[in-house]
């Protein structure tokens, strides 16, 4: 039984080194090219949508921590069992490890963008481990060992999994920020031209407690992408390819990006997946490029109805050429809310476009925008069942009070926020129990690219009301109360709150 638990940890230690050293060797090769990095990316993006979607419905943004853990729970569980196996017959333990090892080179080889060398961290990691694992067992002199020997096997196994545990840590760390980190803090903005900066009405934000703030602080911006590590690109590695079907094809540096004209915009941007009254939504102002200027240099064929903006991670978005074209403030952004952007946010370019959900538009990352049809390719979430076009439907949500809360009888300032990019709103109504609709009043907003704060006095009686709100675009069109899920091209319904009045 004593014997079964030792050679267990030895195979937790003997792991603990492999992924310790893998993740070392990474900070030369890259972060991407980490076996852990690479595996949980081939899962990301082979599971189902549909159970991705339960995962961001269930984890909020937190999903990916969620599986680097339920990650690092099994592959300790096999280590363990790989262990017990090799203290029986240590040839077990060496195709154990191999097996992983070939998993770890498999996935690192074939993600996007990988270099050559991208097996040499797996690699260098699995024959650490494997001759840590065989060092430990020659060591465990099962049961007829003394006491002190299982204590110095106890002491050194446990030493060397924690050892390997903070190495993996610090090395990730390092790999994954520093860089970046450092490059992202020497960037100066250049200045934005007075009359290109979108002016901000003071009075758009009511300042009303729990109603979200007209503008989103980057810090609470809600987060969604693929990418299980953030990808690092420097602004100097930064270059912008626009391709495919192009009268001429284009290369932008970030130098080159930089001493373009800029515009600088308030732009509320929505996940797909938000549900009725949720998070995934904010709005920021945001400092760029316009698309529109890059495209007419590049000149797109005629029958390129679709631009494919990839990420340096693979990820792609296809945007109607149109749409890009039509005026509107699509953008290279290269700032949010004042500062370069937060890699998480994109560092160093990500596109921003307004009226269309985020997984049709918004990559970040960018490295290349490639002209293309519809017909001839399908973008990441495409191909995975959602709609090939999305425009983001009017919506509209309570923020005050909040659901469930017990506002005192008397004057209750009921509030919240409602969105139509580019199209704008021009009416959010409010529901009290089954009274009549009334008129809400809007707050003044900078364009109809962004959102727009509402607010409506109540004179709330004691007891239980339920609170209803719908909005009007200023095309006409109220928001429908049929109730859709966010699959396959965003939800619609209502938003509906109850509330206990003291
Ligand atoms: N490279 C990359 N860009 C991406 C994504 C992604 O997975 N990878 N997700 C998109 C989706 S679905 C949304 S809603 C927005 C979210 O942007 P944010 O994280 O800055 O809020 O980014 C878009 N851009
Ligand atoms: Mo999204």
């Amino acid at each position: 039984m004593q014997t079964r638990r030792f050679a267990a940890l030895a195979g937790l230690a003997a792991a603990g080194v492999a992924l310790g050293v893998a993740e070392i060797v990474a900070i030369l090769t890259g972060a991407t090219t980490s076996p852990l990095v690479s595996v949980g990316g081939v899962v990301i993006d082979s599971v189902p949508a549909g159970v991705k979607d339960f995962a961001v419905r269930v984890f909020y943004t937190y999903d990916k921590l969620a599986l680097s853990i339920g990650t690092i729970v099994l592959l300790a569980v096999f280590a363990a069992v790989i262990g017990i196996l090799a203290a029986r017959r240590a040839y077990i333990g060496y195709i154990g490890f191999a097996l992983f090892g070939l998993i770890g080179i498999l996935a690192a080889m074939t993600r996007h963008n990988a270099p050559w060398y991208a097996f040499v961290p797996t690699l260098v990691g699995t024959v650490a481990g494997a001759a840590v694992l065989r060092w430990l067992l020659q060591h465990e002199a099962g049961e007829s060992a003394t006491e002190e020997q299982r204590r110095w096997f106890l002491r050194t196994a446990g030493y060397t999994l924690l050892g390997a545990v903070l190495a993996g840590f610090a090395s990730r760390w390092w790999s994954t920020r520093r860089g970046v980190e450092a490059d992202r803090a020497t960037v100066t903005l250049p200045t934005v031209p007075p009359n290109t900066v979108a002016p901000l009405p003071p009075e758009a934000d009511a300042a009303l407690p729990d109603l979200a703030p007209f503008v989103t602080p980057n810090k609470d911006f809600y987060l969604i992408d693929t990418a299980l590590v953030v990808p690092q690109l420097t602004s100097g590695d930064w270059k912008l390819r626009i391709h495919g079907q192009v009268e001429k094809e284009i290369t932008v540096t970030w130098d080159e990006l930089l001493k373009r004209p800029m515009i600088e915009r308030y732009i509320t941007l929505a996940c797909v997946s938000n549900e009725v009254g949720g998070g995934l939504v904010g709005n920021a102002k945001w400092q760029g490029v316009r698309v529109a200027d890059l495209l007419a240099e590049a000149r797109p064929k005629a029958g390129a109805d679709q631009v494919v903006s990839r990420s340096i991670d693979g990820f792609t978005a296809g945007t109607p050429t149109a749409v890009l074209q039509d005026g509107r403030d699509a953008m290279l952004a290269i700032a949010m809310n004042g500062e370069p952007l937060p890699i998480e946010h994109g560092f160093p370019v990500r596109m921003v476009v307004p009226g269309l959900y985020g997984y049709v538009s918004a990559t970040k990352w960018l490295v290349e925008l490639e002209l293309t049809s519809f017909a001839d390719f399908d973008a990441y979430w495409i191909k995975r069942g959602w709609a090939a076009k999305g425009p983001i439907k009017t919506e509209s949500r309570i923020d005050t009070p909040r659901d469930g809360g017990s506002p005192r009888a008397g004057d209750v300032m009921i509030a919240g926020v409602a969105w139509a990019q580019h199209r704008g709103i021009s009416k959010v109504e409010v529901q009290i129990d089954q009274g009549p609709w009334q008129v809400a009043t809007l707050l003044p907003v900078p364009s109809i690219d962004t959102w727009r704060q509402w607010t409506l006095k109540w004179s709330a009686t004691p007891g239980r009301h339920r609170l209803t709100v719908r909005a009007t675009d200023n095309g006409g069109d109220t928001q429908t109360d049929a109730v859709a899920p966010p699959d396959p091209d965003g939800a619609t319904g209502w938003h509906s709150i109850e509330v206990q009045v003291k």
